[in-house]
């Protein structure tokens, strides 16, 4: 009985699901603490969003596309995503040897603030494909590396542009800091750090997106690289230091060496060399790619292959468990999708039972063509993506599930001091007719059908949410 009494429930028409969405906020600063994001009310967020990676200089679409557009930031905050990973580029910061670009700077931060005045908190990721224009892909500037293609060698375009040796031979630059190339790195990172570093919308940087073990790539098979994996984590806390001198509260987000998307567990902070990753700075970004999939698209090999893909999204979550349970540090999934939505829900629905927060690949494809963009997260995709979830808790989550078919959302999480309410996003893709929700343990303080759920804890015992169409 005491139970039933303290179970809040309301139902509102459809009508009024939407009508109430209360005007979005800035996005505010949030801390590292331990396995969390914490926001400025002690809250544990979680993050949805999209990535938006532009490949051709200059590197931030200057005036086509969202990376300058308020109405694409609305777009996402209307759909309840609160973070895009936004692709910055070493060519675009440092054009020649030694040489900032502070146009580029000034582009980068001017899109933080357009997306940040919609709550949305963003990720500037240092992307790479195919290491530099050289090879036909993106990222490093041409001044910075010596090798080139070989005369006459076939470049097969990506993914398999990486298996060149001449490719592999300039990686072996990087990684040997050839004519100081890791140095000039550290220079372009350091000064978008300090560019942005006022910026509160900003939730860190990435050092480098999906970076290629270089002709130690042999190495890293069957069980990764533990010889090539310490050197790179020494490369990670140089640049890491580098930044915390201009920017000592930024986050910085590590990735593990691109053959975690081949399957192979990192060696990053592998015991017995403890290393200093604990002083709540640094973030675990990693891509949850089915690799069966990704054949699929890229080398034609045949689609039933996606049969493998629970198994292959398994074991990745199964790298990223032992990495967060020996860091202790946020983890999240920074690309995932690219193609076929039947295999999103792997992703998903793993992230959720974790808490972990994730970036889609890629928002460009998703809002496609004028048409299209009226309505991107229409469909499948928007089904699975737009998803009703605790954007801020005040306390712990214990358990969390999301069902995209039915719009079911159970949550459950331990109440703790916070200067602000738990606040669930309610999904507009899901309930057509308005949705019900009861609450154990709390109370809704938000108004009837507010697109933004708030939770209230009423005493010390655990807080249950139970939403449904
Ligand atoms: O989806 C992208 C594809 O259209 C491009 O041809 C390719 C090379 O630029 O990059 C793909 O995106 C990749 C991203 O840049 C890095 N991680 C893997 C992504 C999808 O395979």
């Amino acid at each position: 009985l005491a139970l039933v009494a303290a179970t809040a429930v309301l139902s509102v028409d459809g009508a009024r699901v939407h009508a109430e969405s209360p005007s979005p906020q800035r996005a505010g600063e949030l801390r590292i603490q331990g396995r969390w994001f914490l926001d400025e009310h002690d809250r544990r967020v979680l993050l949805h969003g999209v990535n938006n990676v532009d490949k051709t200089a200059p590197y931030v679409q200057p005036g086509d596309g969202f990376t300058v557009t308020a109405e694409d930031a609305r777009l996402l905050a209307r759909h309840g995503f609160n973070t895009v990973r936004l692709g910055v580029s070493f060519d675009g910061l440092m054009p020649n040897r030694g040489e900032l670009d502070e146009r580029y700077l000034d582009r980068v931060a001017h899109v933080v603030d357009v997306l940040g005045a919609e709550g949305i908190h963003v990720l500037l990721d240092n992307h790479q494909d195919g290491l530099s224009e050289i090879w036909g892909g993106n990222g490093f500037p041409e001044w910075a590396l010596e090798s080139r293609p070989f005369p006459g060698e076939p470049n097969p375009g990506f993914p398999l542009y990486y298996l060149m040796p001449s490719m592999n031979r300039a990686w072996d630059e990087v990684w040997n800091n050839s004519n100081g190339v890791l140095d000039h790195l550290g220079d372009a990172l350091a000064a978008l750090a300090e560019r942005v570093s006022d910026k509160p919308a900003v939730l860190g940087i990435e050092l480098l997106n999906e970076p290629w073990p270089g002709t130690a790539f042999p190495t890293c098979f069957p069980a990764g690289c533990p010889a090539f994996d310490r050197e790179y984590q020494a490369v990670h806390e140089r640049l890491t230091e580098r930044i915390k001198g201009v920017a000592p509260e930024l986050p910085v987000f590590w990735e593990p060496n691109v053959t975690w998307n081949q399957l192979m567990p990192t060696h990053m902070a592998d015991p017995p060399w403890t290393p200093p990753i604990t002083d709540e700075r640094v973030a675990f970004s990693f891509h949850d790619y089915c690799l069966a999939s990704q054949a699929a698209t890229y080398l034609g090999l045949p689609e039933e292959l996606v049969g493998a893909c629970p198994a292959q999204h398994e074991l990745t979550w199964s790298h990223a468990d032992d990495f967060v349970a020996r860091t202790n540090v946020p983890a999240m999934v920074t690309e995932f999708g690219d193609g076929d939505p039947r295999v999103l829900a792997n992703t998903l629905q793993r992230a959720d039972e974790r808490f972990v927060g994730w970036h889609y690949w890629h928002y460009t494809s998703v809002v496609g063509s004028a048409e299209e963009r009226r309505d991107p997260f229409g469909g499948e995709l928007g089904k699975q993506l737009v998803r009703t979830y605790p954007r801020a808790t005040a306390g712990t989550p214990e358990s969390m599930d999301f069902d995209a078919e039915t719009g079911r959302f159970e949550y459950t999480y331990q109440p703790e001091p916070a200067t602000a309410p738990t606040e669930i996003y309610v999904s507009d893709r899901h309930y057509p007719n308005g949705y019900e929700v009861s609450v154990r343990g709390g109370r809704v303080v938000s108004a009837p059908g507010s697109s933004v759920l708030l939770v209230e804890s009423t005493g010390s015992e655990p807080v249950t949410v139970d939403l449904r169409a």
